[in-house]
């Protein structure tokens, strides 16, 4: 196996035995088979899309192969194995809807040959296997160069995490027939092997705007089915009772499960990314939603292990469970893990059996809170004050120290960054990786708090429209602002965030806690060049570097 895609990869270079995330080879071999399988779809489906023609089920399919192979969402063979067997008969479509249309249309249908015949015997799975061999990555590293290669993973991560906020947002009924003819038109350039330096960049870029594209439509999807974030004092701390943990990212999730637990005497509690949904109207409504409970990702095999109820994993980021708490787990969506139970069709009837079962809290834990909910909308409404609190030299300085959190100790950046941070600067905090520092008191600047959470990573959307909106009313660029960004990587949606700011022009972005693998020397000259993008420093030294600017 050859995986490089996220930021724990072994020695900082790529999982060749075994994924530092759990992931086995042969698993890994499926999913980069799942990848290769969902171009040669999307040469179809885009000259199909071009001429007017589409199914939705080649489009819904082809977002949620490229979701499940994120990291940490999916560790099963078999699902794998599964997932190929449909990618066969998608092809088929795919192809006949190409043919038609161009019949349609009077044109010849083009002929592609594919070396590699996945389609064919999918049942068998280790002839799958054997063809996985010849699209490793590290086979096109070795034919094109680590450069072109990387900045070809550099495109597929993108569109990874893209496509998890795509899927989010038709889960609530939100899609975009232009969105998914892109995804395929990017799938369909990369099946021709370009080895353009500069093409591929701009390409990569391109994928920054469709990610900023679907990180638009979720936004609509979340607010629209349950109105726009306010803040909102979240007990951190647990409840007496019977409870369930909900982690992940999906909304809608969260409302079946709160639903379906309505005055069962059950409490839910958020976990992870969760977090922000407390934040929301149409959740915050549910009198047992209790809180959050826990912090990010990496601390969940200590945390579920002391949960004394079930726990739902919606989507990311789910690690090996401990035998301790493995038949307490439950996947949703796209999650799977061998030999965990997973929940179809939001029947949540077995998450519930399993709470009612369970201990629960013996008593309530001293009461905590913290406050979430500054998303655009909520930002916007207090915008007059901020800009007068800029204008008056109240407030010198934005942060946005964000994005996702990890388990290696150079992390810790993140929070004495946010602690060095002066008492008259202001930071915004989006995604998992504000758990290093959420919980800490930064009190206020004349009513404004200093830590305004925007939500989740997928809210990257409000952190640029809150940027773009104070650009505006300052009457300068995003870059003339008295903002700097402090982010931290960990899989493919950070990825996917930080190609959007790219394609947005934002400079001088300070990224960690280390740079990807797939990022070439030569690849980062240039990103340095035209955007100045530097790694994380010394904390006291990179405060100082941005005030001086
Ligand atoms: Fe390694 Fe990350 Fe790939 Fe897992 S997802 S195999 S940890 S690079
Ligand atoms: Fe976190 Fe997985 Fe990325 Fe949504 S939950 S930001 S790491």
């Amino acid at each position: 196996m050859f995986c490089y895609q996220c930021e724990q990869t072994t020695k900082g270079t790529g999982c060749t035995t075994m994924g530092a995330c759990g992931k086995d080879p042969e698993t890994a071999a499926l999913q980069d088979l799942l990848i290769y399988a969902t171009k040669d779809i999307a040469r179809y489906a885009y000259r199909a899309h071009q001429m007017g023609a589409r199914d939705r089920a080649i489009d819904v399919f082809v977002v949620k192969a490229l979701f499940s192979t994120v990291t940490n969402v999916n560790f099963d063979l078999r699902w794998f194995g599964a997932f190929l067997q449909e990618a066969a008969i998608i092809k088929t479509k795919a192809q006949s809807l190409y043919e038609q249309a161009a019949r349609k249309a009077g044109k010849t249908a083009e002929t592609f040959s594919c070396p590699v015949r996945w389609w064919e015997n999918t049942d068998d799975l280790q002839g799958l296997l054997a063809k996985a061999q010849d699209v490793s990555i590290s086979k096109w590293i070795d034919k094109l160069g680590g450069t072109p290669a990387g900045l070809q993973e550099l495109i597929v991560y993108g569109l990874k995490g893209a496509a998890a906020y795509v899927d989010h947002a038709e889960i609530l009924g939100k899609e975009d027939a232009k969105l998914y003819a892109d995804f395929h038109e990017m799938l369909d350039y990369l099946t021709t092997g370009p080895a353009d330096v500069n093409d591929l960049l701009a390409k990569a870029l391109k994928t920054g705007e469709i990610n900023l594209r679907a990180m638009e439509l979720l936004d609509a999807a979340n607010t629209g089915a349950y109105g726009h974030p306010e803040p909102t004092q979240v007990r951190i701390t647990p409840v007496k009772g019977k409870c369930i943990l909900v982690s992940g990212h999906d909304l809608r999730d969260l409302d079946e499960l709160l639903k379906q637990t309505e005055g069962k005497g059950i409490n839910v509690y958020t976990h992870g990314e969760m977090l922000p949904c407390n934040a929301y109207p149409g959740l915050k409504k549910y009198k047992h939603l209790a809180g959050n409970y826990g912090g990010a990702w990496q601390n969940q095999r200590t945390e579920f292990d002391e949960f004394p109820g079930p726990i739902v994993m919606t989507t990311n980021c789910i690690m090996k469970p401990k035998d301790s708490y493995k038949d307490r787990v439950f996947t949703l969506g796209l999650v799977g893990w061998p030999g965990v139970k997973h929940i179809d069709d939001r029947n949540f009837a077995p998450v519930i059996a399993s709470a009612l079962a369970q201990p629960g809290f013996a008593a309530d834990a001293p009461a905590k809170y913290i406050t979430v909910g500054f998303g655009h909308n909520a930002v916007m409404n207090a915008a007059g004050k901020v800009i007068d609190l800029v204008k008056a030299g109240k407030i010198r300085h934005f942060y946005l120290i964000g994005g996702c959190d990890g388990a290696k100790p150079g992390r810790n950046y993140y929070t004495e960054f946010a602690e060095e941070v002066p008492d008259d600067c202001v930071i915004l905090t989006l995604a998992c990786g504000k758990y290093r520092f959420n919980k800490l008191e930064f009190g206020d600047i004349d009513g404004i708090p200093r830590l305004l959470d925007v939500g989740q990573c997928n809210d990257a959307y409000s952190a640029v429209q809150i940027a773009v909106a104070l650009a505006g009313a300052f009457n300068c660029g995003v870059n003339d602002l008295p903002l700097s960004l402090i982010l931290s990587w960990f899989e493919q949606k950070a990825v996917a965030i930080l190609l959007t700011l790219l394609h947005l022009g934002v400079k001088d972005i300070r990224l960690g806690p280390s740079l990807p693998a797939f990022v070439t020397p030569d690849v980062l000259n240039v990103l340095v060049e035209k955007f100045d993008i530097k790694p994380i420093g010394d904390v006291k030294d990179d405060i100082a570097a941005t005030l001086a600017t």
